[in-house]
This record gives C-alpha cells, sequence and structure tokens, in this order.
C-alpha cells in the first residue's frame, strides 16, 4: 500500500457530483515494456505529452443508500453501451479501491469518448485512464483535503494502475515515469514532469501516421508479460535507463543530432523485443519499413532533423521541431501519406496534460 495515496479523513456527500476531465494520448520516447505487480515498470520511461489525440470524460456520482462490496459504474463510450469495457475497468476499480473506499458509496456512471479516429491504433488507454483518474480524483477532493500537488501525483498514480503509460499523460510537455538515479524525484508508481528542457521541444510535432487500423494481432498486456522470460530483457532493461541518462542533457542543450538517434534506437529496440520474444511476433507492416526509409532518405538529402518513433503497432509517429513543420509538411503529404490507409494521418503536437473542459 502506498501510504501517499492512503485516503484521507473523507466527509461524504448526499449530493449528486458531476464532473469532466479530458486527458491527452502520449508518445513514449523511451520505452516502457515490461512490468512487475502491482503495475511496477521494469525500466523508466519517457514520453512527449500530447494535445490532439484526447479522450474526453464525464462522471456523474450518485449517492447510494446502501454501499456496495465492489464499485458500482455504468459505461458510455461515444454514445453506446460497452460491455466489453467493463472487465478492464472492474479491475482498475478493484486496484483502486484502498485508495479510494469512497467509491463504494456511490453509483458511477462515466460518458467518454475519443477526439482520434476509431481503431486508429492510437493508442486510448493512456488518455482514458488519466481523464477518469482526474474524475475521480476531483470527486476525492470535494470530499477530503488534498493539495495541489497531491493532486496530480495521486492522478498519476490511479491512472498507473489502469495503464501504466496512462501515468505519463497527466502533465507535460514531457514526463518520466519509473525510478531513474538522474532524476531524484522519479517514482515507479506515479510520473513526473520533466520541465528542465529546452524550448525546441516544448512544441514539437508529432504526425501520426495510420499505416494499418486493423486490430493488433498481440496486445500490449501479453507484450508486457513475454518481456518476464525473455532473453535480453535485462539488458533491454539496463539499456532503456542508460537512453534516458543520456538524453537528458540532450533535452536540456536542444541537440537535435544526439536527440534523433537515440529516439529512433528506442522504438526499433523495442519492436526487435517484440521479434524476440517467445512466442514471437511482428507489429509493423511492410509500409512501416517503407516509411522509416523515406524518412531516413529525405534527412540524409535534406538535412531537415525529422525522426520516427513507434508504438506497439504499425503506425509510424513522424517526430519534428515545429520551425521545419511547414517542409516536412510538404514531404509527409507527396512521400509518406501514400503509404496510410486512406492517406490518413493525425497531426499532433507537444502539450499540457489534462484539463478541466
Ligand atoms: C510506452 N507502450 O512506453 C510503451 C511503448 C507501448 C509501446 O506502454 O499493460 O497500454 O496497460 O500497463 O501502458 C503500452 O502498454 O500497458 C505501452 P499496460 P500499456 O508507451
Amino acid at each position: 500500500m502506498e501510504q501517499r495515496f492512503a485516503a484521507q479523513s473523507i466527509q461524504q456527500t448526499t449530493d449528486v457530483f458531476h464532473t469532466r476531465w479530458q486527458a491527452p494520448s502520449n508518445i513514449a520516447l523511451i520505452k516502457y515494456w515490461g512490468k512487475k505487480a502491482p503495475q511496477i515498470p521494469l525500466n523508466a520511461s519517457l514520453s512527449f505529452t500530447l494535445s490532439n489525440a484526447i479522450t474526453q470524460t464525464e462522471v456523474r456520482f450518485l449517492p447510494l443508500k446502501t454501499p456496495t462490496k465492489t464499485v458500482t459504474f455504468s459505461i458510455r463510450f461515444e454514445g453506446e453501451e460497452k460491455p466489453e469495457f467493463r472487465p478492464k475497468l472492474e479491475g482498475f476499480f478493484t486496484q483502486i479501491l484502498p485508495y479510494q473506499p469512497f467509491l463504494i458509496h456511490y453509483q458511477i456512471d462515466i460518458t467518454s469518448q475519443n477526439t482520434f479516429p476509431h481503431s486508429s491504433g492510437i493508442a486510448s488507454s493512456a488518455s482514458s485512464m488519466a481523464a477518469l483518474a482526474a474524475c475521480l480524483v476531483d470527486f476525492e477532493a470535494q470530499l477530503s483535503s488534498i493539495s495541489a500537488e497531491d493532486r496530480l501525483s495521486k492522478i498519476s498514480f490511479l491512472a498507473r494502475l489502469g495503464s501504466g503509460s496512462a501515468s505519463r499523460s497527466v502533465q507535460g510537455p514531457m514526463m518520466a515515469w519509473g525510478k531513474h538515479n538522474a532524476l531524484a524525484t522519479s517514482a515507479d508508481e506515479w510520473a513526473i514532469p520533466v520541465t528542465d528542457i529546452h524550448p525546441l521541444f516544448t512544441d514539437f510535432c508529432d504526425t501520426i501516421l495510420l499505416i494499418d487500423k486493423g486490430q493488433k494481432q498481440v496486445s500490449s498486456t501479453l507484450g508486457h508479460k513475454l518481456m518476464h522470460k525473455h532473453s535480453y530483457a535485462a539488458q533491454r532493461f539496463e539499456q532503456a535507463n542508460a537512453h534516458l541518462t543520456e538524453v537528458l542533457p540532450i533535452l536540456r542543450s536542444g541537440d537535435l543530432d544526439g536527440f534523433i538517434p537515440i529516439v529512433e534506437k528506442e522504438a526499433l529496440h523495442l519492436h526487435a523485443m517484440m521479434m524476440t520474444s517467445d512466442p514471437y511476433f511482428i507489429l509493423m507492416k511492410p509500409n512501416t519499413l517503407q516509411v522509416i526509409e523515406c524518412i531516413w532518405a529525405y534527412r540524409k538529402s535534406t538535412g531537415v532533423p525529422v525522426c520516427f518513433t513507434l508504438d506497439a503497432g504499425a503506425n509510424v509517429h513522424v517526430l519534428y521541431p515545429k520551425a521545419v513543420a511547414k517542409e516536412v509538411g510538404v514531404f509527409i503529404n507527396s512521400e509518406l501519406l501514400p503509404f496510410c490507409e486512406n492517406r490518413q494521418c493525425v497531426h499532433d503536437y507537444v502539450g499540457t496534460g489534462i484539463k478541466k473542459y
């Protein structure tokens, strides 16, 4: 039990409480791949918080006459009941109940929507869990006193219990999750903002190329599990932590020549872990590789500092500073969109995290 976030003296209410929060997705530069119970990462990770790929969540807390054993909730997503979302949410509420025991006194009605396309392969667990955690902590703040700083950490802490990467969607422009000796206040249980960065990285662009919108063959949950008996697991965790040590001074100085190889190595090492798992799997598609080759050729011939990263899927995140957005936009339209499903992409940029709306 993490004592910092144990429930404080709570004043229950008989009023209905209603709140709405939105949270963005995030894109990891240093990847989290491998964890132990209870949702503790096996290496530290670092991400850009995004702005446009957002989940908006509205929660209504209705007092119950008699408390229940488990949390009573309903879930509607984009106007429809979603029974398929219940198991994940049931697991989430079981995990967070020790930290928010007052929840059994309420019926919790959740309605949620995303601003990015359905089944686009853009991870929605990060934004959805962060938005829900923001609503839950907002309610807690009505019932007890919780400082502004603790509030943000608790949102990250609860979001993490829903989905590890969700811990990093709470603040911006960059968040680090996982204890790391180069970040004094870092923790395994919640993410912290990384603020000592060059202005170049505070408005970085991320164009997400929708290469394959189909359902992934292997879930991240299974991918994480396969790291337990992975031959290269220990080296991978060490390497990710070393990459984080290496990238922090680069983020401070704005050295793009140092930034690019670390980011691209992390993406390829993540996928190398998938390809060398037992059982092995490949989430990249032929067009993922085509796009990577085009980015390398374009960077080599023009010197424009554009690079890629990958999530656990086939889509490619094209990363570049805002100062070169115009020419990169032309390059993306003419050379990369032909490799996307229906020429689809999502233009995004670095953002600030959760927001009441
Ligand atoms: C990340 N990913 O750092 C890595 C890189 C995907 C590739 O975190 O099981 O949905 O909910 O903790 O956070 C995806 O895994 O997994 C992920 P759970 P999550 O963003």
